[in-house]
């Protein structure tokens, strides 16, 4: 009996260990090996994912109704959300099929890299988004070598086919040659720079169908030499899309008004050709202080800033095509020196509405001479900022970030008038 009942003990022991053993396995299993199951499966073009993973919009209900589910997985967008202070390894979730995208010349190799190097440190590195690279000329080896080394998603170069870099067929070689010795004299700004017009035509026309760009619904523009202050916590990527985002900006400036004498002359044009395409509740009250008689020269895309975040699909609609030719065929980006700022910025300004326009306070950015450090002395800590907020300049007198607000009735990030002070 007593050799019966120690038997007994025995397997009670050795049941209660096994069952031990496999609850300590299974649950270290699950700290070892987090969900991942919502990375979207890489398509056969061998991008992060593709239209059809990540959104299926239906025009009608005003509601994007997407195939992940987001409430599993949650941004977080203030410090005080859940997984703020999660910055580590590589992001769980979803990922829109956007892209990064640099026009550069071989000369630029590192000036770009310092920018990638940046971007990558404060966000991509979680989030591995592919970068596009383009150039008017072919890209050499050592270009190619650095930029793939320092992009944590997949690079490609692409070469701009020439007839999105030339002159085209309507315009008077000698009248545009005129008018660069004419801005040459004034000392304007690139004003003699055929390579500049160029370069400002196809931002403003070209970059968003070319060939590698086909394959993306979203881009972030980054230039050489710019700077990214702050930690960016969530992708703004997937915000755009599931806020209904189409273009968005950091800074925003009054343009240089000696480029872009008959800009609003040509917009104006466009406007009487093609009413169509001028939405209802529009931003014109950013754009003209005089409902639309006059050009007040406000830009999002500063000249000098160049940061961008939009949507392709906008850029690649009927709507801001019809635009771009009507623009390009009065000639301004030659006869004058029209920068794809205004160009872009007035068209997002009346061809969408107000609340698909995007200011991100908290991406902080530096592109020679305007820096946007993000207002709020909280935020900025809790972004680990390396910026001097007394650099900010969107609420400097000539930001027009204030009247960005005030044609959105937005208030202002706490903190902005007494960091204006600081002027
Ligand atoms: N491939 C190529 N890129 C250019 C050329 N000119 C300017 N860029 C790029 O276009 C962007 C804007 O040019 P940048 O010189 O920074 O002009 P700014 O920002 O208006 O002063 C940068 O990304 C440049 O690298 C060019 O002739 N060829
Ligand atoms: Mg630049």
């Amino acid at each position: 009996m007593a050799t019966g009942s120690a038997r007994y003990v025995r397997y009670i022991l050795v049941t209660f260990f096994i069952l031990a053993v496999f609850y300590f396995v299974s649950n270290s299993a699950d700290v070892a090996t987090p969900l991942r199951t919502q990375v979207p499966k890489p398509t056969t073009n061998g991008q992060a994912g593709s239209a059809s993973d990540v959104k299926n919009e239906s025009p009608n209900s005003g509601k994007i109704t997407t195939n992940y589910d987001a409430s599993q997985y949650p941004m977080a967008m203030t410090p005080n959300d859940p997984g703020w202070n999660d910055l580590a390894g590589i992001k769980e979730g979803p990922r829109m099929n956007a892209t990064f995208v640099t026009l550069a010349r071989n000369s630029d190799v590192w000036e770009i890299a310092k920018s990638i190097r940046q971007v990558e440190d404060r966000f991509n590195r979680r989030y591995n988004y592919d970068w596009v690279f383009l150039n008017d000329k072919p890209f050499d080896e050592v270009f190619k070598r650095v930029t793939s080394s320092l992009v944590s998603g997949k690079t490609h170069y692409g070469l701009i086919p020439e007839e999105h870099w030339s002159f085209p067929e309507w315009i008077d070689q000698d009248k545009a040659a005129k008018v660069r010795q004419d801005m040459k004299e004034r000392k304007i700004i690139y004003g003699d720079s055929v390579s500049y017009r160029h370069m400002c035509r196809f931002e403003s026309g070209f970059f968003f169908r070319q060939e590698l760009m086909m394959n993306y619904e979203y881009y972030w523009r980054v230039e050489p030499s710019v700077e990214l202050f702050c930690d960016v916590h969530y992708d703004p990527f997937r915000f755009m899309h599931e806020n209904k985002k189409k273009y968005s900006f950091v800074l925003s400036l009054y343009e240089y008004y000696e480029t872009i004498p008959t800009l609003w002359d040509s917009v104006k044009k466009f406007i009487k050709n093609h009413p169509e395409h001028i939405v209802a509740g529009n931003s014109m009250g950013f754009l003209s202080d005089d409902d639309g008689d006059t050009y007040n020269k406000c830009h999002f895309l500063a000249q000098w800033s160049n940061f961008e975040i939009g949507s392709l699909t906008w850029l690649r609609s009927k709507a801001y095509i019809d635009y771009f030719e009507s623009l390009d065929h009065d000639g301004g980006f030659f006869y004058e020196r029209w920068g794809d700022a205004p160009v872009h910025s007035i068209a997002a300004a009346l061809m969408l509405k107000k609340e698909e326009i995007h200011f991100f306070n908290d991406i902080a950015y530096y592109h020679v001479p305007f820096t946007h450090c993000p207002t709020g002395q909280k935020l900025r800590t809790a972004l680990k900022c390396h910026c001097n907020p007394d650099d900010n300049f969107d609420w400097k007198g000539y930001s027009c970030t204030s009247k960005y607000f005030e044609v959105n009735n937005m208030d202002k990030p706490e903190g902005w008038d007494t960091e204006e002070k600081k002027d």
